[in-house]
């Protein structure tokens, strides 16, 4: 019997669930085996119609190049900064992502690293572990009530912080470029440094790309002044590490809690040993439910192009 499924490649080690579904529907090959990109290319870049990646791991224009066929890349993550839109666009190419269905779980994971942050919960818990608790007291932390909470990129996600960190009874402020938003009561900056002056906590949620590149820079940091905490759960990019190291180590800021590194999965070493920060493994949307969610939403969209051409959630 002639095998009729459609050729996929798969980029690198995906959602479990995803791969699971993947591979009972269609012929997969995965990047993570090709070692000589030129010589698989040749021998099955054109049976290649579909690629199926996460908004981490991207895609690569070499191999890219090698797939004469290919209609269309289903994404796993609303992010899409490490894959090139404009070039799959000249090609013609589709591109869907998974925006929407992680909006609760990053919005807890900048909650809980907000959290975390100011009541100190990581260092108290290293001091317990340690021993020391009866040894003395443990240093008092602050609290996010009435503390104002300054969002940059209020976008879908950014409201679902928002409206968490409204029931901690926090003030809102957010930063968007000329005009506020039609309809939306949160306090409006145009200006970043001025929301980084007013805000207590800058939780940075913007999406990554040459837009908005060290978008929080040393100026930024600066402005957020030593009793302001930054919390990025954007992409590593947005954040200056450099400048975010040499802020933290001066004590021009009172600590960071970062979910996103320039270069994941490495964290400056600077970092490691500094007790005011917080560092997690990029796990803003890591949720069971959400992640379950996402890998059903990247094989729909899949599905569905195959069925009928259109995708659920399009980029483009
Ligand atoms: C990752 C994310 O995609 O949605 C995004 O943009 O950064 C995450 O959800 C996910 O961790 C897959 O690796």
């Amino acid at each position: 019997m002639t095998d009729t499924r459609v050729d996929v490649l798969v980029w690198g080690a995906l959602n479990p669930s995803l791969m699971a579904n993947l591979e009972q529907h269609y012929r997969i090959h995965n990047r993570a085996e090709i070692t000589d990109v030129a010589s698989w290319g040749r021998e099955h870049g054109y049976k290649i119609s579909a690629v199926v990646t996460s908004g981490v791991l991207g895609t690569e224009i070499e191999v890219l190049e090698r797939l004469p066929n290919l209609k269309v890349v289903c994404s796993f993550g609303v992010g899409y900064d490490a894959i090139d839109v404009a070039y799959l666009g000249d090609r013609g190419i589709a591109l869907s992502n998974t925006p929407d269905v992680l909006n609760n779980a990053v919005a807890e994971t900048a909650m809980a690293l907000m959290l975390c942050l100011t009541r100190r919960i990581s260092e108290a818990e290293r001091f317990v572990r340690a021993g020391q608790w009866p040894t003395g007291k443990f240093p008092l932390g602050r609290q996010l009530t009435a503390k104002t909470c300054g969002i940059v990129g209020l976008g879908k996600i950014g409201k679902t912080i928002a409206r968490r960190a409204a029931a901690f009874d926090m003030n809102i402020a957010y930063y968007r470029r000329g005009q506020a938003y039609p309809g939306v009561d949160y306090t409006h900056y145009d200006d970043l440094k001025a929301l980084a002056r007013a805000a207590d906590y800058l939780v940075v949620i913007v999406p990554g790309g040459a837009d908005t590149q060290h978008l929080i820079d040393a100026s930024v940091l600066q402005a957020l002044g030593a009793e302001g905490y930054l919390v990025n759960v954007a992409r590593g990019s947005v954040v200056d590490e450099q400048a975010l190291v040499a802020a933290l180590q001066a004590g021009q800021i009172a600590g960071a809690a970062l979910d996103v590194f320039e270069n994941e999965p490495h964290v400056p070493q600077a970092l490691m040993t500094m007790d005011n920060v917080v560092l997690a493994p990029h796990i803003g949307s890591g949720t069971q439910e959400t992640r379950q969610a996402m890998a059903d939403l990247v094989f729909a969209n899949l599905r569905q192009f195959f069925e009928d051409g259109t995708l659920i959630t399009p980029v483009q």
